[in-house]
Parts: structure tokens; sequence; C-alpha cells
């Protein structure tokens, strides 16, 4: 590597303006160990750079696909001469390729997709394109140039779908309900299929969801503790605001804090460290914090930190479920909408019980979450309050 080159991007801000191409990136390796991330401008990729960086001396190479608009807010705050940012779009085979080619990276994290649900029945063919196709491709390129590499490839609870028992365990049948749900559970099949075949350490987590405040603004949490930031915002300043419209708020989830999430991942792409049963196949674990609850319960508890003490009521003994309102009372004893169903948000098919057993992960690997459900609401009410801008 020229002296140049190496002044040019060793310890450079990380902006839009220093994304590399394959062929610098492979400038700056000069033997070192190399991890490349995918989605590292999403929630886990992100949180998965700063964990690494703490936590090891690899090199990073985060993958950004090219947009018009800045979106690095999640990585913004990141200035290491082992993180990098490279061109990468998950549905360019060539750049898949490229990039195991000419990076030989130890590891590939691929958090990478289409994550939101919901829009997968709008986008059906783009979620398949980039959630299972990509991955087949990936797949395809450690085989031929780095059949030694790590990959992890982020799997879902949503695969698990219309459940048949609960707790959902690594057993569990995939019997998705949304495109989206379909396309993690290919990959899991891919996944297998060339672990099987070429002996690849290769693997697909089972994660049930998990949050943060780094979260996007269209899941349903932090779309609740958004909304909760705004009308808190105009209670404080005695102004009138519109109430937070949700879908299903019966649909029940397992969530947890996205931070305990990304340790986990690590640790099940270096098993035979910490898994006293390692035989030689690495093995794919369920992520969990064993709790479930509502839509509705995670409103409420959300509600309450941020000082707004709320009851549901309907006002009409016929009502539908969508007549249904979350209200707080105002001291003049009238009631005020706080939260009104809007069935725009139901889905044309819904997971409605999610709730994870992790006890493998936890005697297996030595994993366990960290961060409570409470805490959690706790966390990402407060942080949206405190940083809310009109
Ligand atoms: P996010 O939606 O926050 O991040 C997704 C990332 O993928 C973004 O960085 C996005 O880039 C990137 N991306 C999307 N399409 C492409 C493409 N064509 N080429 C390159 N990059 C692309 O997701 P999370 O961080 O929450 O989730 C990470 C992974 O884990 C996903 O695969 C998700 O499906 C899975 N998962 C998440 C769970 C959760 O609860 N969070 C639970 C189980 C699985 P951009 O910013 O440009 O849009
Ligand atoms: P999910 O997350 O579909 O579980 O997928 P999301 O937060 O979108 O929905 C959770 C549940 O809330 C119900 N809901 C609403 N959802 C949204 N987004 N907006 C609403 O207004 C609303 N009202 C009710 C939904 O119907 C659903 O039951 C997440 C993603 O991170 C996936 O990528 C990941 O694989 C799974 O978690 C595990």
């Amino acid at each position: 590597m020229s002296k140049n080159f190496q002044e040019t991007y060793y310890g450079k801000k990380i902006d839009t303006a220093n994304i590399l191409n394959i062929e610098d990136a492979s400038k700056l390796i000069n033997g070192r160990k190399t991890i490349v991330i995918t989605g590292v401008t999403g929630q886990d990729g992100s949180h998965m750079v700063d964990f690494l960086l703490k936590n090891t001396d690899y090199l990073i190479f985060g993958g950004v696909r090219r947009l018009s608009v800045y979106n690095h807010e999640n990585i913004k705050h990141i200035n290491s001469d082992k993180f990098y940012l490279i061109n990468f779009d998950l549905t360019d085979s060539h750049a898949i390729a490229r990039t195991v080619e000419k990076l030989q990276p130890d590891y590939f994290i691929n958090f990478a997709a289409q994550s939101f649900v919901a829009s997968s029945w709008d986008f059906a063919r783009q979620t398949w394109a980039t959630n299972s196709t990509s991955v087949l491709d990936i797949l395809e390129a450690i085989r031929l140039h780095k059949p030694n590499c790590r990959l992890y490839q982020a799997g879902s609870s949503e695969e698990f779908g219309n459940v048949i028992y609960a707790p959902q365990d690594e057993k569990h049948p995939l019997r998705p309900r949304s495109p989206y749900g379909a396309s993690k559970a290919a990959s899991r099949q891919l996944i297998k299929v060339y672990r099987d075949s070429y002996n690849l350490y290769a693997i697909q987590g089972w994660l049930f969801n998990h949050e943060g405040v780094r979260r996007g603004e269209e899941f349903v949490t932090r779309k609740i503790t958004k909304n909760i930031a705004r009308i808190h915002n105009a209670i404080k300043e005695n102004k009138e605001f519109e109430p937070l419209e949700l879908g299903n708020v019966d649909a029940k989830r397992d969530w947890s804090d996205a931070e305990d999430f990304v340790e986990g991942v690590w640790m099940m792409l270096n098993q035979e460290k910490y898994n006293s049963n390692y035989d030689g196949i690495p093995k794919e674990y369920v992520f969990s914090s064993n709790e479930s609850h509502t839509i509705r319960e995670f409103a409420e508890k959300a509600f309450e930190h941020a000082g707004i003490i709320g009851s549901w009521i309907y006002t009409d003994p016929d009502a539908r479920a969508e007549d249904e309102v979350f209200c707080m009372k105002k001291e003049n004893g009238q009631y005020k909408t706080l939260i009104k169903i809007n069935p725009k948000f139901y889905r044309p098919a819904e997971v409605e019980l999610l709730l994870g057993d992790s006890s493998k992960a936890r005697t297996e690997l030595g994993w366990s979450p960290k961060i409570s459900f409470n805490k959690l609401i706790e966390k990402m009410t407060k942080w949206d309050i405190e940083n809310y801008k009109l």
C-alpha cells in the first residue's frame, strides 16, 4: 500500500465521501484479520461494529449501499482506523463475489435485509431477492473464494410464524406467515445445505425481536416511543396533539435489547471457545428474553415511563376492536385519546404469539441477556423524550 493511500484513509472520520471501492479497501488489509459486516447503517450492524471495535482487533469493513440521502446516523459516532465503509449491495451478486474474493474476510456477518415484515407483502419479490437470493450468492462466494470464512446470517423468530407450541426452541418447525418470514426460512435451508455439503462454518440464529434507540421508526416499539415523545412534548407545552395510531395491539412478542444480542451472535460465530459440546459442526441457537408481552403492554409501560397514565376504554359496548381507545383523564375530568386503533396497520396474516426458549444458548454458549423488558422500554422512552425535535 502506498504511503499516500494510507494517509488518505487511516483514521478518517466515517462519512459518505469515504466509502471505499473494493480495490481500495483491499489495500488497507496488509495482513490484518478482517470482518465484513453488512447492514451497518441499521440497528444490529451498527451495534455489532461498536461491540467488535471494543472487544477485538479485527479490521472491519462495513457494507453500505448507495442512497441519495445520507443515512449514517447509527454509525456517525465511529472514528477508528479499524473501521471502513465499502460500497456494497446485496442485490448485486458480482459485488458480493468481489467483496469476498478481494477482502478474504475471516468472518462475514450478514445483517443487511429488507427487515420490515409489513412491507414484505408490498415488496415480496424485492424481499426475496434481498433476503434469500443474496444469501445464495454469499454462500457461493465464500465456497469459491474463502471457504474458511465464518458466515453469520441473520435469522428470525418470524420463521416460526404460525406457532404450534410455546415457548419456541430450536426444534420448532418453520411455519412462516409473511414473505419476510418465508425469505428467512429459505435462507436457513440454503445455509444448512452449504454447511452440510461443503463443510462451511455457516450459521443462522433465530433471533426474537430486539430493540433499542437505534431501532427503525416504523417498527412498533420505536413508533410507540417516538410518538410518546411527541405527545409528552405537546402536553408539557399545553398544546393539542393527535393520538398514536396502532394496528393489532394484542399480538405478543418476546422483546430484548439489541446490544445483548450482538454479543450472542459473536459467541455463536466462535463456538469452539465457548461450547464444550463443540463437535466440529457449528450450532444454531435461539436468542430470546423468554418472556412475551402484548403491544398493548409495551405501550402502557412506555406511557408510564413518560409520566402519562392512561386506560383502555370502549365508548360503545357493541364496539369493534378498532373502536377501543387508550385515554388519559385531563384535569377538567374529560378524556383525551392517546392511542387509537387504525386497521390500516393490520397485516394480511399475523404472527400472534412469539415466546422464545433460549435455554440452549444460555447453557451451551454461556450467553444471557442483561437488559429487562422494563429497562428496555424505560431506555427507549427516555431517549426519545430527551432527544425530541419538532
Ligand atoms: P435494520 O432494518 O435496522 O437494518 C437493515 C440494514 O440492511 C440497513 O443497514 C439497510 O441499509 C441494509 N440493507 C437493506 N437492503 C440492502 C441492500 N440491498 N444492500 C445492502 N444493504 C441493504 O435491521 P436490524 O438491524 O433490526 O436487523 C438486522 C438483521 O437481523 C436483518 O436481517 C433482520 O431481518 C434480522 N432480524 C432482526 C430482528 C430484530 O428484532 N431487529 C430479529 C430477527 C432478525 P439502509 O440503511 O441503506 O436501508
Ligand atoms: P415484527 O416487528 O413484525 O415482529 O418484526 P414490528 O415491530 O413491525 O411488529 C411487531 C408487532 O406489532 C404489531 N403492530 C404494529 N407493528 C408496526 N410496525 N406498526 C404498528 O403500527 C403496529 N401495530 C401493531 C404488528 O402487527 C406485529 O404483530 C421484527 C423485525 O425486526 C423483523 O426483521 C424480525 O425478524 C422480527 O422482528 C423478529
